[in-house]
């Protein structure tokens, strides 16, 4: 999968994907992270960018000839069939389906803006697509830009261990993930849970389900209205009810 990103901050998405899973990745040849720089290609000797908005208002606008030319100079290095894909608050929300989607693509052009943004014609003209986090405000695309290749790369086929791809393709969006504990077995007065410490692995399976169920309905629980439980999943989360309505935690 090879990644053109297109950033006035390169440092900001180097740093990103050369660590961790995305940075073995890279060591491996299964990703490849390239970025081109809009500045790089401003005709005028202050390298200018940005611009001062038509209409008024704060803020400066993006320059359509630097931020073209170095899309169209980051795509030309992409086998065919990448998109150009701009990160904007005004673009469709990422989630895990579309980061399946994306890690169908033979490479992807991820435009991160700064400023108020791009003039709207540069998206027109050679954008397919549009990607936001959420409804939150960032100072620019370049932190969208690393959460889009780490998550995509985690989907690439050889990049994680069989065990974390099993894990990742059962129920893992659906179910928010059950608790986890390591040494010391009492922290402050705080105890592990008991069945994790007896060894009995189908009870360990069940605890673990019963927490991710309970959490997601205590959390979550649009995500529970998405799955149907089966009648085991079912017992296992009025068991947690009960017990939390008990220890009084949880949803009233
Ligand atoms: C405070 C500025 N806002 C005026 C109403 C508009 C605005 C412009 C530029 C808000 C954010 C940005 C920069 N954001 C991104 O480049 C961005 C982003 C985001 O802010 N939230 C969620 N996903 C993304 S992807 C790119």
């Amino acid at each position: 999968m090879e990644f053109a990103v297109v950033s006035l901050f390169p440092e900001l998405i180097l740093a990103a994907s050369s660590h961790g899973v995305c940075g073995r990745a890279g060591d491996r040849g299964l990703i490849e992270v390239r970025c081109t720089n809009p500045r790089d290609f401003a005709p005028d000797v202050h390298r200018t960018v940005d611009d001062r908005p038509y209409g008024g208002g704060p803020g400066m606008v993006l320059k359509v000839e630097p931020c073209r030319t170095a899309i169209e100079s980051a795509k030309g290095g992409l086998p065919e069939g990448s998109p150009v894909v701009f990160l904007g608050p005004q673009g469709r929300i990422f989630d895990q389906t579309v980061a399946r989607e994306l890690a169908e693509l033979p490479g992807m052009v991820l435009v991160a803006g700064r400023y108020e943004g791009f003039d709207e014609r540069l998206i027109e003209s050679v954008g397919d697509d549009e990607i936001s986090l959420g409804d939150f405000v960032l100072s620019g695309g370049e932190i969208a830009a690393a959460a889009i290749i780490d998550a995509v790369t985690r989907l690439l086929p050889g990049v994680l261990g069989d065990d974390a791809s099993a894990e990742q393709d059962s129920f893992s969006e659906k179910l928010l993930d059950c608790p986890h504990y390591t040494r010391p077995e009492t922290l402050d007065g705080m105890q592990v849970p008991r069945v994790l410490l007896d060894g009995n692995h189908r009870e360990v399976s069940r605890w673990r389900l019963k927490q991710a169920l309970g959490r997601t309905w205590a959390r979550r629980p649009e995500l529970l209205a998405q799955r149907t439980l089966t009648a085991d999943e079912e017992k296992l989360l009025q068991e947690y009810k009960a017990e939390a309505s008990e220890a009084g935690t949880g949803r009233r």
